[in-house]
């Protein structure tokens, strides 16, 4: 009797925590996904850090927990921090940051820079999953795009990393798509992005990989090469399909 009553009062229990964890859960969703929402509408003219869709740990081993805690909180941290400060007070108070991208040699160096990597790091986080893979399902349209504008995915693959591996210092490599709608590969030196009007070509980046040591010197020390094959087993093909069919429109 007594064993039966204990069991029961652990059932209740644990469905009770159940109950708690799941409304948690459902809690920090909500607020996430209006975080997300709000990210690019600058309300109150404050760019804010978007909250990262997954922990830091998640992406190991490919990228470790303190590489992406650090990278996250103190380099994404400090653009943000630093481009609100840029524009403080200037005509670029309220501007969504794709304005301010696209108007780039007008401004400071600080608002290039901090804006580039605001903007950047968005959208690293967003193309990255635990559950990523190398490649695109073939039912994505970024897979049939790829294969019409490269001639296959290992083609796309040899000049995304050769943009990655020859970015001399610090940079970033990147999966565009131009005005017409045809993707192309290139790479800019340290915050650029092919947002900016300073860039030889321009286009809406749909893929983005950062190259700066910052991103990789713990885990790989002054190992790139490895860095940037271990990226293509956590890329999100869902989310660039996403950002290309978003950028064709
Ligand atoms: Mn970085």
């Amino acid at each position: 009797m007594k064993a039966t009553v204990l069991l029961t009062a652990i059932i209740l229990s644990l469905y009770s925590k159940a109950q708690l964890i799941s409304y948690t859960n459902y809690s920090k969703q909500t607020i996430m996904t209006t975080h997300t929402n709000t990210q690019t509408q600058v309300q109150g003219s404050v760019f804010e850090l978007p909250k990262l869709p997954y922990s830091y740990s998640a992406l190991e081993p490919y990228i470790d927990a303190r590489t992406m805690e650090i990278h996250y909180e103190k380099h994404h941290g400090a653009y943000t921090n630093n481009l609100n400060t840029a524009i403080k007070g200037t005509e670029l108070e309220g501007k969504n940051i794709e304005f301010i991208l696209a108007t780039i040699s007008k401004h400071s160096a600080a608002v290039r820079n901090n804006g580039g990597g605001y903007y950047n790091h968005n959208l690293f986080w967003s193309i990255l999953s635990a559950s990523g893979s190398e490649k695109p399902a073939e039912n994505l349209e970024i897979a049939n795009a790829i294969m019409k504008d490269f001639g296959s995915f290992d083609e796309f693959k040899a000049q995304f990393s050769q943009a990655a591996t020859t970015r001399f210092g610090s940079g970033w490599a990147w999966l565009s798509v131009d005005a017409n709608g045809k993707l192309f590969v290139s790479s800019t030196p340290n915050q650029d992005n092919p947002l900016m009007d300073v860039v030889d070509k321009k286009g809406t980046p749909i893929l983005g990989l950062d190259v700066w040591e910052h991103a990789y010197y713990l885990n790989y020390q002054n190992r790139r090469v490895d860095y940037i094959s271990a990226f293509y087993s956590i890329v999100n093909w869902n989310e660039v399909n996403k950002k290309y069919t978003e950028a064709k429109k």
